[in-house]
């Protein structure tokens, strides 16, 4: 399969997956905002990176959709908070309003909330998971998603707003926000194996730190030259809000091959890996790099 075939089967399989999941809603406002943030668009790069990873280790075939539920989950409740007027206060996203506009901040700020409870909740329920699986799993993202990752990158994210970050702080502020995530996508996916390999974990978590970085670099470049109906949300964001980007502190050409250099690490990462399914990993990682959104 192509990985352009392989990225919107993925979207197909897990879109409908998350709409039958949120059909159990009790509060109708509350489904019907967490429908728009969630199925309102978007790469689903993590949940393919799940997939992909499970696939590579052979896991058995379907394991894989609710740890991508549960990752989409945890990333669209981050985007509709970093949203909100206390955060970055962007008015759109994935090429509409932010769900704070759409709804109010109130709604915005309970559907993060519920996103986040519900992640949580899928994988402590699924029956194709063994407690250990699902054990191993909520622990992963509760650690990648919070204290120690993506929330204390967001902070580490606004208190620099205004200031001036040197290189080493730079990096450390996205290795939390926005690495840690995808490095707890990559991770998932292996554990939808019962007993995945300690050598292997290793591989896949060296992977996912160089592609999270990559990923951002990208972000940071496509912020400063894409154009707003590109990126489905206001261009030039991160400038306005005067924050240290890799564009503003490396200059954009050496910003592209730090980039360039981050994807390259990825796949040295897994090139050792004796699977040809190892090649969709190579693959995403290229996509990571030249994606235009
Ligand atoms: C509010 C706890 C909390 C955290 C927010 C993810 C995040 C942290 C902020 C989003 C701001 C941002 C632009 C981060 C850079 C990297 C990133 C996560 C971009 C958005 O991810 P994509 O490109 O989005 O995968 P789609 O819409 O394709 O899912």
């Amino acid at each position: 399969m192509s990985l352009g075939a392989f990225l919107a089967d993925t979207r197909q399989q897990l879109e409908a997956a998350l709409a039958n999941t949120l059909s159990h809603s009790a509060n109708p406002k509350l489904k019907a905002a967490i429908h728009y943030s969630l199925l309102g668009g978007g790469k689903r790069l993590r949940p393919a990176l799940v997939r992909a990873v499970s696939q590579l280790i052979g896991a058995s075939k379907d394991t894989w959709l609710i740890p991508a539920q549960a990752i989409e989950m945890i990333h669209v409740y981050s985007l509709v908070h970093d949203d909100l007027p206390a955060m970055d206060d962007d008015d759109t996203r994935r090429g509409k309003p932010s769900s704070h506009k759409r709804f109010n901040e109130a709604t915005a700020i309970l559907v993060g909330d519920a996103l986040q409870a519900e992640a949580f909740h899928l994988l402590a329920n699924d029956s194709r998971l063994s407690d250990q699986q699902a054990r191993a799993m909520i622990a992963l993202l509760a650690n990648h998603a919070g204290c120690n990752g993506m929330v204390a990158g967001q902070l580490f994210d606004l208190e620099a707003e205004g200031k001036k970050l040197v290189p080493e702080q730079l990096e450390r502020l996205h290795r939390l926000k926005t690495a840690a995530l995808i490095q707890a996508a990559v991770l998932m996916g292996a554990h939808c194996l019962p007993h995945p390999d300690e050598q292997l974990l290793s591989l896949l978590g060296d992977y996912a730190q160089a592609l999270g970085l990559g990923f951002q670099i990208t972000d940071d470049i496509l912020d400063a030259t894409g154009s707003s109906d590109q990126l489905g949300k206001p261009e030039g964001s991160d400038d306005q809000q005067n924050k240290t980007t890799y564009v503003s502190l490396l200059g954009l050409s050496r910003a592209r091959s730090e980039a360039a250099e981050q994807i390259k690490q990825a796949q040295q990462a897994v090139l050792s890996l004796p699977n040809a399914e190892a090649s969709l990993l190579l693959q995403i990682a290229d996509f990571v790099l030249t994606r235009q959104l």
